[in-house]
Parts: C-alpha cells; sequence; structure tokens
C-alpha cells in the first residue's frame, strides 16, 4: 500500500512573544520521531511510505492538496497532540475531497482520550489509533475492514457507527523497534538554534532519539501515559547505535534524548554516558528529567560526556500545590538538584505552571519568586492546561472550570482555558507577562545574560537569527 504520514502544520502563534526564554535561549526544529518510528515499521512490512512534515515545511492546506495529489495514497495517517488536532481533522477533510477510498487515519496523544469525539467530530477520519501506534497501524492495514473489530487499540467508523475496540497492550522489548526512518525526513531541515552557551550548537544539524518510554509517574497535569505508565528502556547498546548513526549518516552534532524522564535509573544513565564518550561519539546534547531522579554522580558524568543542559519540571514553589499537582518532591529537593546541576557545569531550564486550582496571588509571586531564588539558566512559565486523559482535566470537569474546548487554545503560553477561584482570567494572563518580566529583567539575570551574549563566539549569527525570527514572527 501506499501511506502519506503527516505532521500537520505548526505556526507557533505570536502570543509565545512573552516567552523570552525560548525566543532567546532555543529554538529547535524538531524531527516527527513518533512518524519516523510508524514509517519504519511498515515499510519493513513492504508498505511505500512518504513522510510529509508540515511543521518544518510550513506547508499551508494547499501544500498539503498538492502532496496528497502528487503521491495518491492508499492511506493517510496524521500524527496530532491536542494543539494540532483541528489541523489533523482539516487534513483528513481535504484528503476525502480528494480521493474518498483513501483512508484516513489519526493517532497520537489527543485521539488516545478523545476518540470517539474526534470520529464524531470530523467525518472524515475512518480511525483513530490510541496509544502506542506501531502493532495497530501494522495490523490495521493487514486486515480486511469485516475484522476491525478484532484490531485493539483503534477507534473506528463501521456501518454508520462510531466502534470503540479494548486498549492495546505495549511492546515489550523496544530494541526490536527499527529506528525511526530518518532517510524519509528533510534532515537538512532539523536545526537547534538559540546558543547563548558556547556549548549550545547554535545552527546545528538536530537529532532526537528517545531513549524509554512510558512514565511511572502520576503528575496531575501531565498526558504522558500515552505510551503506558510502565518505564520500558531501550539497552544502552541499540541507543548509542542509533547516536552512531545519527552522527555519522546524518551529520547530528546537537541530540536532545526525548524522554520523559531521561535519568530515571542512575546506572542506566551513566552506561549511556559512558558509552558515549567510549564510543568517541562528538556530540553535545541535554535532556529532561526529575529533580528527585538526578544525583552528583551523575550529574558530573553527564557533564563529561557533552551534556549541556538539563530541564526539570519544577512546576510550583508552593508545597501544596506540589502536593496537589502530585509531583512526589519537595521544594528543598529542587533547589538541591539545581544547585549540583549547575556546580557540575550544566545549564538549568526549569518549568513552571501557574494558574492551579490552588492558586493565588500570593501563591503564584512565591513560584516567581522561586523561580529566581534557584536562578536557573532560564525559566519557562506556563498557564496551567487540562489536558485530556489527565487528572486536572478530570477535577475541571467535575467542577466545570473549563472556559474553552476550542483544542487549539491549549498552548500552555497564553490565556488560561480554565477559570480557578482565587484568580481571574485577566490576571492569570497578566501573571504570565509578569513572571517573565520579573524573572528576565532582573539586573543580575539581565547582565549575567548580556555578559553571554559578548562572549559567546556565535553572538553576530545569533543576533541576526534572532531579527530574523522578530520580523517573520516565526518562533
Ligand atoms: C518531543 C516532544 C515535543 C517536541 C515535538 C517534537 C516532534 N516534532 O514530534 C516539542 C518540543 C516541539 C513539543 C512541543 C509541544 N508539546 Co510536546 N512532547 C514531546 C514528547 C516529550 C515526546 C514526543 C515523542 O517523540 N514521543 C515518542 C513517540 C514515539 O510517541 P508519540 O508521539 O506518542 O507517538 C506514538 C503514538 O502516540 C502513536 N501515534 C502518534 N501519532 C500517530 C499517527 C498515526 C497515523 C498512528 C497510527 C499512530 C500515531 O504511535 C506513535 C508510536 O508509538 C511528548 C511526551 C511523550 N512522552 O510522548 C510531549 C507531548 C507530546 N507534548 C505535549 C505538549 C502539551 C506540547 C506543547 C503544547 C507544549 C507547549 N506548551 O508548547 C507543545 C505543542 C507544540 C505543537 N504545536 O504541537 C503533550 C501533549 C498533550 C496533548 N494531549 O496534547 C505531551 C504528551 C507531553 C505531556 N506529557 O503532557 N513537544
Ligand atoms: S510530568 Fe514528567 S514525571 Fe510527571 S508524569 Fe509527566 S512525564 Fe512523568
Amino acid at each position: 500500500m501506499k501511506i502519506l504520514l503527516i505532521y500537520p502544520t505548526d505556526l507557533i502563534s505570536p502570543d509565545l512573544l512573552p516567552h523570552v526564554g525560548y525566543a532567546i535561549y532555543f529554538r529547535v526544529n524538531y524531527p516527527p520521531t513518533n512518524l519516523g518510528y510508524l514509517a519504519s515499521y511498515l515499510e519493513n512490512a513492504g508498505h511505500k511510505v512518504k513522510i510529509l512534515d508540515c511543521a518544518v515545511e510550513k506547508y499551508n492546506l494547499d501544500d498539503i492538496k498538492q502532496e496528497i495529489k502528487h503521491f495518491n495514497p492508499d492511506v493517510v495517517g496524521i500524527t496530532s497532540n491536542t494543539q494540532l488536532i483541528y489541523g489533523a481533522m482539516a487534513i483528513a477533510k481535504i484528503t476525502k475531497e480528494i480521493n474518498p477510498n483513501c483512508l484516513t487515519i489519526v493517532g497520537g496523544s489527543h485521539v488516545t482520550y478523545m476518540a470517539v469525539e474526534s470520529l464524531a467530530e470530523c467525518p472524515y477520519i475512518d480511525v483513530a489509533v490510541r496509544g502506542e501506534g506501531e502493532e495497530t497501524i501494522y495490523e490495521l492495514l493487514e486486515k480486511k475492514r469485516e475484522k476491525w473489530k478484532d484490531v485493539r487499540g483503534i477507534t473506528f467508523r463501521y456501518n454508520g457507527k462510531i466502534i470503540h475496540n479494548p486498549d492495546r497492550g505495549f511492546i515489550e522489548n523496544l530494541d526490536e523497534i527499527p529506528f525511526p526512518a530518518y532517510h524519509l525526513m528533510p534532515m537538512k531541515k532539523y536545526v537547534a538554534y538559540g546558543q547563548l552557551v558556547d556549548s549550545w550548537a547554535h545552527g546545528q544539524p538536530f537529532g532526537g532519539v528517545l531513549t524509554s518510554r512510558g512514565c511511572p509517574y502520576n503528575c496531575a497535569f501531565c498526558a504522558s501515559k500515552t505510551l503506558g505508565k510502565k518505564w520500558r528502556i531501550r539497552s544502552p547498546e541499540n541507543i548509542i547505535d542509533e547516536v552512531r548513526l545519527l552522527v555519522d549518516k546524518y551529520k547530528r552534532r546537537e541530540i536532545e534524548f526525548l524522554d520523559d524522564s531521561f535519568t530515571i535509573n542512575e546506572k542506566r544513565t551513566e552506561e549511556i554516558c559512558k558509552l558515549i564518550k567510549k564510543e568517541g561519539l562528538d556530540i553535545s546534547w541535554f535532556c529532561s528529567t526529575r529533580v528527585d531522579r538526578f544525583t552528583k554522580s551523575m550529574a558530573h558524568i553527564m557533564h563529561n560526556s557533552g551534556c549541556h543542559s538539563v530541564f526539570f519540571g519544577i512546576e510550583s514553589g508552593d508545597q501544596e500545590i506540589l502536593n496537589f499537582l502530585n509531583k512526589g518532591f519537595d521544594l528543598e529537593r529542587a533547589e538541591q538538584s539545581v544547585k549540583i546541576a549547575k556546580k557540575a557545569g550544566l545549564n538549568v531550564i526549569t518549568f513552571f505552571i501557574i494558574g492551579t486550582p490552588l492558586d493565588t496571588k500570593d501563591k503564584i509571586w512565591k513560584t516567581i519568586n522561586f523561580a529566581k531564588k534557584l536562578k536557573p539558566t532560564f525559566a519557562l512559565f506556563n498557564q496551567l492546561t487540562p489536558y485530556p486523559g489527565t487528572k486536572i482535566y478530570e477535577i475541571a470537569e467535575e467542577k466545570n472550570l473549563f472556559i474553552t474546548k476550542d483544542w487549539s487554545k491549549y498552548i500552555t503560553m497564553s490565556s488560561p482555558v480554565i477559570r480557578i477561584p482565587g484568580v481571574t482570567h485577566e490576571e492569570l494572563k497578566m501573571f504570565l507577562k509578569k513572571a517573565n518580566f520579573s524573572f528576565y529583567f532582573t539586573p543580575s539575570y539581565f547582565f549575567t545574560t548580556l555578559r553571554e551574549i559578548i562572549v559567546s563566539k556565535n553572538t553576530s549569527k545569533i543576533i541576526v537569527d534572532h531579527i530574523k525570527m522578530l520580523v517573520t514572527s516565526q518562533y
């Protein structure tokens, strides 16, 4: 079969401009890892597959139409999170307009929890694939429509009805999954920008490697359980083989380990770092993790193997809110881990949430002040956004807190989508700006950053890139 896999267009709204940290320090064109995995699975099964990354190509619907007409696929598979779901629906619609017989499948974190609703809202989607997609799409395409009732993990149309099959389990041995089909992606376009610190590979080819799937934690706002609650890991050797492929064949120098929490297991983390060194892989890399799964010993080994930055989800400066969000650590631990990382020479990027149902103006200031006290490299402040499938979504439903279910607004970085008792909607919007202003424009932060810009080897390139980004609003 001919299968076209599409990542919808992702034109980030100018609302994100207040996000100073992203604007100055960090901007990456990510490859669509999920479509890469699906593509290699399907190619191995003998299908002819093409990937269309409309986010990096900046394709509009007309461009996508031309691509569909040109490739003339039997199947169009679209990935979608909550924010992109209307884009996915629009692509399903034009697909059916071009060829009503082309099968349209949507997968990803939104339809995993909103499968029936999405099919009801968009008559152009034939099937929603819930959870991990590789085995499900393979089996779906092997079977005739009459047998789809036996395919676990799908929601589909049959005889005018929407049928919701039982869930599928998860793939146990991740080493058996072939590497993402990088040969089908426009690899030259995946680049990391925004280096103020010399170790950041400004303008370098970028690669993302997923070394594990699933997260055993239960943070109330997080939609990570799409890939399960069990932490499934790849072997260090298998991971290093993929890194080597990215370095040797695709000339990547900058790698992100995409895992939800890369350092859950200390021994495994250290093994991966040691292999990077032993294999002589000339990369600089970064990852996200939890403050309570981060140690002094691993921080040094990570830094020594090329790690330049860690992202920590700290979320709040108020312990009551941390407990409400079910984060499972205390403020002291957060402080300790930030210190450890900084001492080891790592940049630290911290995430914070404002607008939880327990927030008051005082508590939000506590969070902002805590962010400042930690002195991370930069901090990202987000509005609490209840994604389907999360505990917060259930709470917001139960307490009737939703202001809107226009999913295109579920981007966390601008207007809140729920109301909370302690702070008004307008005040919450304002707090996001105040948080950024207060964090970035303290004299010490401002001058440290300025000094970094001046000493950076890439200053002129960075300035030109930022002016370009500002002019085109392409953040
Ligand atoms: C890397 C990443 C990013 C990268 C995107 C990289 C890219 N081009 O893919 C960046 C940094 C840009 C990003 C941005 C955002 N992200 Co993000 N991101 C992730 C992260 C950490 C990993 C994604 C990944 O590669 N997963 C690995 C693949 C294998 O898993 P997968 O995507 O789920 O795909 C599998 C299945 O879902 C399914 N599947 C998926 N698509 C399809 C399509 C078909 C046809 C089929 C059959 C199956 C299928 O099969 C795949 C293989 O098994 C996830 C967390 C996570 N654990 O997944 C969050 C996550 C996807 N992001 C999330 C969010 C909220 C965001 C932001 C809104 C954050 C923000 N405030 O800006 C933005 C939105 C940007 C946008 N416009 O879409 C949420 C999504 C929640 C939701 N319901 O929407 C997640 C789940 C994080 C979380 N724990 O809550 N993100
Ligand atoms: S926020 Fe991080 S640790 Fe918490 S559930 Fe999500 S992925 Fe896991």
